[in-house]
């Protein structure tokens, strides 16, 4: 991509946020104004929600950037913040989890005073393995309470857990116990996937004896299926819950490491990003107050996310325990037994703030309205999603169909790195924009810049940048500074202005390097996606920047073109990409899947296919024409949700597949290839 995005779709409809929600906001406009006058003084006041052993003395040093502390000479347990405490104010009866198993009616009720004791039994076993301050552990688990219960337990004596989804193959895993150097790894015998018991224990076998550091490895039984037993091996059971239940927490210095999360990039091995303790904190525990108008005492929360991801660290461990919050946790897929699971759901436990993803929003959509209209949703009161960019569509389809009008939706732009919520409407604030993101959340410092950090003018594309340090950054990629620096601070600022000449920097382009220009000498974190703001200064995430398309000069987003394909009643989801062409440079070719009622057999399909690409140049002109629509019954996605556009560019210009381990179903690659050759349907 070169100087700036295109700016080709526009938006009119807005949403104000409901009257009585906005009367009772936890937080108000005001906030905005108050963290513009004092932004450190307004972390601060975020970091009085927590219970600190000591004050700190400092609130912030960036005198050595792009190396952030916050909260210095603070102390604090998280683990005592997001349970101890809420016993200690009497909430111990409160449920903490409503766990729902994916076999029907398997469920249990985890309340404040069943955590702190499971907490403490872990604590008190983790320690009895010689799991000490420092130490790095691996957790591999499904989606049940003693996940939450070995973070948190980790949290509570200073170990830095790295969780690895429990999906992920053996290679995956023993790199990522191998880069951390892991001691312990918590795993279980297996989780519920799709109707039936999915083993784990065999993966991690295979990984642990690639892996010498590992001395002990913790079974939880969930499923009762068959193991191989070795003798680093023990049952959770024999051991965590045989410990004492009594455990005393000690504090931690604000910056002590608490965990380490592996993202995987575009290319090269995976980035370990670190999180440390009371800056993580207090931005997970106020943004899940703020952006989700949390009311502990009578909210029930739901975030579909696994806990091995970003989300769910910081939006169903940290965030809401830390609040306080009673939320639903789920095992398993959105359509086993039925398509109606996830609403079921909503409806059994009066769930009302739900937080989601576009993929999922827009597999529902592709399912049919009718699926959600035959249950009960009125308990609903704020919607988010998170995870790639909402098609305005898609956001419309989560307001009528799931919101049923009356709940505002809250598009929250963040990343592993961010650690928390940096880009949101605030529901009783903010009227949103279908697709939106909206604004920098109150103390958060955003901005679209050009290739010279120039920021964009309203109505101008380019570049997403962070330009003060946040509390809950990431500190580092462990165990290496230098690509924490060329792969986030030497694209723009000074820190490119640093630069003697271009390094590496995998997922960001990195052409082009600029000195510091538009926002002075700062340290400028550049996060790799592309954004627009529109004529009212509100921000579009438009996708990676390595997915933008230069079609006959122009820089056109994946999203705008996804965004308009979808608006077209026939269409639940589209993904685009830019394809070598000899006259265009690059031509857009867009996989699309139809919604569940549409006829595409022979004339149908070719009819739809003619229609779409006249729509898409009606809505956004004609330079963003697609030379070829493939109509596809499903998309490769990563394992938490994210198209990969890259396969299918691969697809698009006739090569054989890149590396397709991350891919979520590896028989979709197939299914889209051979369609490929079926159907040419260029003009
Ligand atoms: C939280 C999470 C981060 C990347 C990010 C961006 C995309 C996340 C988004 C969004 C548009 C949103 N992304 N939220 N794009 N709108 N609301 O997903 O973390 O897995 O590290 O991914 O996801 O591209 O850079 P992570």
């Amino acid at each position: 991509m070169s100087k700036s995005l295109e700016n080709l779709y526009s938006e009119t409809r807005q949403f104000p946020p409901p009257e009585a929600l906005a009367a009772e906001a936890n937080v108000k406009a005001e906030a905005y104004e108050r963290a513009a006058a004092d932004r450190i003084g307004f972390w601060e006041e975020q970091a009085r929600r927590l219970t600190w052993s000591k004050q700190w003395d400092q609130a912030v040093d960036w005198s050595n950037p792009p190396f952030a502390k916050w909260f210095l000479g603070g102390e604090l347990n998280v683990a005592y913040n997001c349970v101890d405490r809420h016993v200690e104010a009497g909430h111990g009866d409160k449920v903490a989890i409503h766990w729902v198993g994916e076999p029907e009616d398997d469920t249990r009720t985890v309340t404040y005073n069943d955590l702190l004791k499971s907490v403490s039994q872990a604590a008190n076993a983790l320690t009895e393995l010689g799991v000490t301050a420092g130490d790095r552990v691996a957790i591999y688990l499904p989606m049940i309470p003693e996940a939450a219960v070995a973070m948190l337990a980790c949290a509570r004596i200073g170990a830095l857990h790295s969780v690895v989804f429990g999906g992920f193959s053996v290679d995956a895993l023993s790199t990522r116990i191998q880069d951390a150097d892991a001691k312990l790894v918590i795993t279980a015998d297996g989780g519920y996937r799709r109707g039936k018991p999915s083993a784990l224990k065999p993966t991690v076998d295979e990984a642990v004896a690639q892996c010498p550091s590992i001395e002990h490895v913790l079974v939880v039984r969930r499923t009762g299926q068959d193991v191989t037993w070795g003798e680093k091996d023990l049952w959770w059971h024999d051991t965590v819950e045989q410990a004492s239940p009594e455990h005393t927490p000690q504090a931690f210095d604000s910056e002590h490491p608490l965990f380490i999360l592996y993202t995987s990039g575009t290319t090269g091995k995976p980035k370990g990003i670190l999180h440390t303790t009371g800056g993580y904190l207090t931005q997970v525990s106020y943004t899940h107050n703020a952006v989700f108008d949390l009311k502990p005492e009578t909210d029930v929360y739901w975030c579909t996310a696994d806990i091995g991801w970003v989300t769910g660290h910081s939006y169903i461990v940290y965030g809401p325990l830390s609040n306080g919050a009673t939320q639903v946790m789920y095992e398993g897929t959105p359509d086993t037994p039925h398509k109606g699971r996830f609403w079921d759901i909503v409806d059994k436990y009066k769930v009302s703030i739900m937080y989601t993803a576009p993929t999922l929003i827009r597999t529902m959509m592709k399912w049919g309205d009718d699926i959600p209209a035959k249950y009960d949703l009125s308990s609903l009161r704020v919607l988010g999603s998170v995870g790639e960019p909402i098609n305005p569509e898609a956001w419309m389809w989560y307001r009528e169909n799931v919101g049923r009008e009356k709940s505002p939706i809250v598009d929250t732009w963040w990343q592993t790195e961010t650690g928390g919520i940096m880009i949101s409407p605030l529901p009783g604030v903010t009227a949103s924009k279908p697709g939106s993101a909206m604004t920098p959340l109150p103390g958060v410092s955003a901005d679209v810049v050009d290739d010279t950090a120039e920021p964009v003018p309203n109505g101008g594309g380019g570049f997403l940048v962070l330009t003060e340090p946040w509390p809950s950054m990431l500190r580092t990629i462990w165990g290496d500074d230098k690509r924490f620096i060329d792969t986030y601070w030497s694209r723009f600022g000074a820190g490119a202005a640093s630069q003697p000449a271009p390094g590496p920097s995998d997922g960001a382009e990195n052409q082009n390097r600029s000195a510091a220009q538009g926002h002075g000498d700062k340290w400028i974190y550049f996060a790799g996606d592309g954004a627009k703001k529109d004529d009212d200064g509100d921000l579009w995430l438009l996708g990676r920047v390595d997915d933008v398309m230069l079609v006959s000069g122009h820089n056109i987003s994946t999203t705008e073109v996804e965004s308009a394909l979808v608006s077209h009643p026939s269409v639940a989801e589209a993904a685009v990409v830019g394809a070598t062409d000899p006259t265009t440079g690059q031509a857009i070719v867009a996989f699309t899947i139809p919604r569940g009622n549409v006829d595409t057999a022979g004339d149908a399909g070719e009819e739809l296919i003619k229609e779409l690409r006249n729509h898409v140049a009606k809505k956004l002109g004609p330079i963003a024409k697609p030379r070829q629509i493939m109509l596809v019954p499903e998309l490769p996605k990563t394992r938490s949700g994210k198209i990969m556009r890259r396969l299918l560019k691969d697809v698009a210009e006739h090569r054989s597949l890149g590396d397709v381990t991350t891919l979520q179903d590896s028989a979709v690659m197939e299914l889209i290839s051979s369609g490929m050759k079926d159907r040419k349907s260029e003009d």
